[in-house]
């Protein structure tokens, strides 16, 4: 074929614009461009040929080219060049495998062809998260609508086959809960440590996913226990994030939450208990869903011993520990119902 040089080169840049081809359908760099730039550079290949081999005869090292030969080669070896640039820069804006550096005219064995990027995985639940193979507990970003960025909340993905949406912990009473309406409805606290979730957030998650709900509780001789409910809906701000709390009933704790059915949640600065003389929360401290007033309020001041003096101003839960004792630590967690062979 060509004398040596030239046939490695033209075979080389021959295989590489056929690798682009694909590409060129989709760049603003036409095919018909390369295809002026290949047959053009054939032509040189040609003329350097003859000018070489013809001239002589038996077989050539090196031979001068004419002056305006080599100014063409040069010449089309920049629009080459510029070619590979504005494909390197098409590989870059759609992620496709980069020509490496090192060579002068990049080597590209493979092309991956152009694909829509994949949807965003989308979680809405710790539960998703779970079933996408995320065992470990902790913080992770999930959907809640209407609001369009990830919300960060905690996994519980170990207690009862896991999948739980924290949205209530008291471990060590490092955060207060003595807090106004619009610090619950807005929710405050560490993810890693204490904190309510928040009203706005738990009525958004409850509003059209059937949740259960499951309460894990320890008194200070470590004694755990726990509450679970099959339904869990807390209302909207327009409903005083009214308690909705049914469905089947489980567990060692006692059931110290369905007197509450139904009731608005209080503050100190909102009371909308069903009590006309009192503000319950104001008497027993926290924000809860209060009546008239509690059997349960788990989000009262955390007492450092468990036993107080003091009548119901703790965390407490009356069937467990009674309202003169206040808990070490609290859980509060959802979960959307399982669909069972009954549902399909
Ligand atoms: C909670 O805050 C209110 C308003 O500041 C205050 O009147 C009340 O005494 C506080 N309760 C506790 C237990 O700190
Ligand atoms: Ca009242």
């Amino acid at each position: 074929m060509f004398p040596g040089p030239f046939n490695a080169t033209y075979s080389t840049l021959e295989k590489r614009l056929e690798n682009y081809t694909p590409l060129l359908h989709t760049t603003e760099f036409s095919i018909g461009s390369a295809v002026v730039i290949m047959a053009r550079f054939f032509i040189l290949l040609v003329v350097a040929f003859f000018g070489c081999v013809y001239a002589q005869p038996t077989p050539p090292v090196e031979c001068e080219l004419p002056n305006n030969v080599l100014a063409d080669i040069r010449e089309t070896k920049a629009k080459i060049a510029t070619l590979i640039t504005k494909l390197r820069t098409y590989a870059i804006t759609n992620g496709l495998p980069l020509p490496t550096e090192a060579a002068a005219v990049p080597e590209v064995t493979t092309i991956k062809t152009p694909t829509l990027a994949p949807e965003p995985v989308v979680f809405k639940t710790c539960k998703d998260i779970l079933d996408a193979g995320y065992t470990t507990s902790g913080t992770y970003g999930i959907i809640v609508e209407p609001l369009e960025a990830p919300v960060p909340v905690f996994c519980d993905m170990t207690t009862d086959q896991g999948g739980w949406i924290v949205i209530q912990r008291r471990v060590d009473g490092s955060v207060d809960f003595n807090r106004t309406y619009a610090e619950y409805a807005d929710g405050f606290g560490t993810l890693s440590g204490e904190f309510w979730l928040g009203n706005d957030l738990i009525s958004a998650l409850t509003k059209d996913t059937t949740m259960e709900m499951r309460i894990d509780m320890t008194d200070f001789d470590d004694v755990t226990v726990f509450a679970k409910y099959g339904k869990f809906l807390v209302d909207g701000a327009n409903k005083y994030y009214r308690l909705n709390v049914g469905g089947e009933f489980q567990g060692d704790a006692g059931n110290s939450l369905s007197y509450h059915q139904r009731s608005p949640f209080s503050t100190f600065d909102s009371d909308n208990d069903a009590s006309p003389s009192r503000n319950c929360a104001l008497r027993h401290t926290g924000g809860w869903w209060f009546k008239n007033c509690m059997r349960s309020n788990l989000n009262g001041f955390y007492f450092p011993d468990g036993p107080h003096e003091s009548y119901a101003d703790g965390i407490e839960w009356s069937r467990f520990r009674g309202l003169k004792y206040s808990l070490k630590s609290t859980e509060m967690k959802i979960r959307p119902v399982a669909v069972t062979d009954n549902d399909i």
